[in-house]
Formats: C-alpha cells, structure tokens, sequence
C-alpha cells in the first residue's frame, strides 16, 4: 500500500479555519474542472471557439456585431453543462456557508453548479449562463432547461442576450462592492481554482490581504495572486477542500500532513 501524500495543512491554517467566524471564497473555473467544465486557459479547444479566443467571443463587441455567434457559443456551453454535476469542491463549499457564522461565496464562474450543490447566497460577479436579459429593457428571464431558450424579450419583443459579463462590460450592480466589502471583513480567505489575471474579480484576495485576513490559495498551479497568499495548498479543489472540511475532526490533522491511500 503506498501513500500520496496531499499538501500539508499548517498548523496556522488548521487554527484559522477552525476558530475563524468571517470566511470569504472566490472561485474561477477551476473549481468547476473537475466537474468537467473546460477552464479559460486550460488549453485546447476550450480556449479557442471557432478561432476565436474567448476573450474576443466572450467580449462586449460581438454582441454588437454578431449575437447569434455569441448564442451558438453560449448555448454550446449551456448544453455541454446540462450533463455535469458538482464536484467534492462544490459540495465542501456548499457546507462551509452553515460552518461558519458569516460565510461569503463569490464566484466568477457562470455555469450555476455553487447553486446546484446547494450553496444558498452567491455572489456571481459574471452572470449566468442560466439566465438572459433584454438588449433593450434590461429585464431578465430564467432558462429552464426542459423548454427552448427564448429568443425574443416576452416584455418587449426586442432580442435577449446571455445574462454574463462579457469583457469589456461592467459588473451587475452591486456584485464587486458587497464582494469587496466582505473581503475588507474576512479573517480568512480562500482563493479556489482561478488564474488571477481578470480585474476586478482577482483584486479581491489582495484587499482581504490588506486587512489582515489569512489568505489560502487552492490552485495546482502558482498564479499571480501567491505571492500575497499566506498559504497555498498546490492540488485539485475536490481532493484539497474535503481534507479542509475533515479538520478537527480527524487526528491525523495534529502533524498538519494527511496521508492519502492510493491503490
Ligand atoms: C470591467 C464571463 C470595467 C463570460 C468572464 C478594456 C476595457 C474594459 C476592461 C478591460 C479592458 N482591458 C482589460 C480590462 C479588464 C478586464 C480584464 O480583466 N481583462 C483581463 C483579460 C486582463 N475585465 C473586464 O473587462 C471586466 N469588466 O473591467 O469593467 C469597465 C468596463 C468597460 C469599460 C471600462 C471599464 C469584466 C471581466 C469579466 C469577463 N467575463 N466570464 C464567459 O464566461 O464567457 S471572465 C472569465 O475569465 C471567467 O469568468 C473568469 O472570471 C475569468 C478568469 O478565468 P478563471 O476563472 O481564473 O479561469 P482560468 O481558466 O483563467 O484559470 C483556471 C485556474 O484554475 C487555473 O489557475 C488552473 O491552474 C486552476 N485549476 C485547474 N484545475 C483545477 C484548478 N484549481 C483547482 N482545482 C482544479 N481541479
């Protein structure tokens, strides 16, 4: 029997997440991976879509100039996700809001699965894939997947588009600056499966740095954001977060390494 070792939680983590009571989490698309949801930059053909890099079909201008490209590449992502379910990060995430007494979910994820692990309150800086709006009066409608996605506002008649926020948009209202005021009031942040690199979303775990919140990092990969980070736990979401969640309640956590049984 051989064991993998998983990241060793310190000691200063370990105390933090059992004796902290305002949590703040911002998830990217890498918490999602493992559902499998293509991440941004993971490469292939999730990053390109018909030769386009998603940062341009996913951005202000084409929804100007070409809508329905902008519903064929959301609508291949809505059906692509129909299929998938939360991963072991979700569900843990999704525990976490009845753990700690004040508990704060941002994610800039628009595929809905916080929700579908039961996460109650999300603040979804980018939208919903789940969701459309009017071009002209703004109101928003669900998509509910069992009926066809509408095409025309039912208030107006103009058209609808997804209810994201694509490069070059502003956030909804409100959304940054009740993400941002939690992470000004956090003592412990975690930073979960994001590359760093999209503004402003990624300057939240700098301002819960700046007040001295412990900052913990989930990502298999360094970013930008690390060398803030007072701790970074290098693996996968859904193996790391389950191994959080067991703290305090699993004496091997006393020497901070857990050992995994591996076949
Ligand atoms: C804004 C929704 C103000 C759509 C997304 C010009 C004009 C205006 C603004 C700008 C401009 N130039 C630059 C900007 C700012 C711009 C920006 O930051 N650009 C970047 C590229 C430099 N920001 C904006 O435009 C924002 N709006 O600033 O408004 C404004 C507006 C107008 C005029 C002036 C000012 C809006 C940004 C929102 C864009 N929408 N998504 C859609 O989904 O199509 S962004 C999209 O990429 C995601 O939502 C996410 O937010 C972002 C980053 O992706 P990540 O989630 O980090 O995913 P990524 O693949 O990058 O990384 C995955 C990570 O997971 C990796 O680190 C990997 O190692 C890790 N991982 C992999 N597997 C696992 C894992 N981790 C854990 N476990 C695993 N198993």
């Amino acid at each position: 029997m051989q064991f993998e070792t998983e990241p060793s939680i310190s000691d200063k983590l370990r105390r933090r997440f059992l004796n902290s009571k305002r949590v703040l989490v911002l998830t990217g698309a890498g918490v999602s991976a493992e559902s499998g949801v293509p991440t941004f930059r993971g490469g292939g053909n999730s990053a390109v879509w018909k030769g386009m890099p998603f940062e341009v079909i996913s951005s202000a201008q084409v929804v100007e100039q070409d809508l329905p490209a902008v519903w064929e590449w959301f609508d291949y992502r809505r059906d692509l996700l129909q299929v998938l379910n939360p991963n072991p990060a979700h569900n843990e995430i999704a525990t976490w809001q009845d753990r700690f007494s004040e508990f704060t979910l941002v994610t800039q994820n628009i595929d809905g699965l916080h929700h579908k692990a039961g996460s109650r309150e999300v603040i979804e800086l980018h939208g919903s894939l789940w969701r459309v709006r009017c071009v002209s009066c703004y109101a928003r409608f669900e998509i509910l997947s069992s009926r066809p996605r509408a095409d025309a506002c039912p208030d107006c008649g103009d058209p609808v588009r997804p209810d994201v926020v694509l490069f070059g948009e502003i956030l909804p209202a409100g959304a940054f600056e009740q993400a941002a005021a939690a992470a000004a009031n956090c003592e412990l942040c975690f930073v979960i499966g994001t590359s760093g690199l999209v503004y402003p979303a990624a300057g939240l775990p700098e301002i819960a740095h700046v007040a001295g919140a412990f900052v913990c990092e989930v990502n298999p990969e360094k970013t930008p954001l690390s060398a803030l980070c007072d701790e970074l736990l290098m693996g996968r979401a859904g193996e790391v977060l389950p191994l959080l969640s067991r703290l305090g309640s699993d004496s091997r956590t006393t020497t901070g390494r857990v050992a995994t049984r591996t076949s």
